[in-house]
């Protein structure tokens, strides 16, 4: 009696498995009322970033309109953009952020 040949088969799982997921980029999309100093501590607690580099991305995204806050895996991304939107809200902000996938350059 033969078995069936399922080494076709598992070997796309194995070669799934050893991929990289796919990133997400968090971006950040200017507007004319959430104070700079929100958005430096947003980009500081929520991404990571130091002081410095904080403020070259807020203030790239104040002036060309929006700017990438950090690459995650899908479910991460998602999840910053809806804890920083709440936290906006909370606040009184109506700062806004997407994730989109890389390599979905506009
Ligand atoms: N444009 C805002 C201001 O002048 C600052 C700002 C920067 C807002 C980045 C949002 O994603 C943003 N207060």
């Amino acid at each position: 009696m033969t078995r069936p040949d399922h080494s076709s088969q598992s070997q796309t799982l194995e070669r799934t498995r050893a991929e990289r997921p796919r990133l997400w980029r968090v971006l950040l999309l200017n507007d004319d009322y959430t104070p700079m100093e929100f958005v430096v501590e947003v980009l500081m607690g929520h991404f990571h970033k130091s002081a410095p580099e904080a403020e070259v991305i807020m203030l790239a995204v104040h002036h060309k309109g929006q700017g990438v806050a950090g690459s995650y895996t899908r479910d991460v991304a998602e999840t910053k953009v809806s804890q920083v939107t709440a936290e906006a809200r909370a606040a009184g902000y109506p700062l806004r952020l997407v994730a989109e996938p890389e390599g979905s350059d506009a």
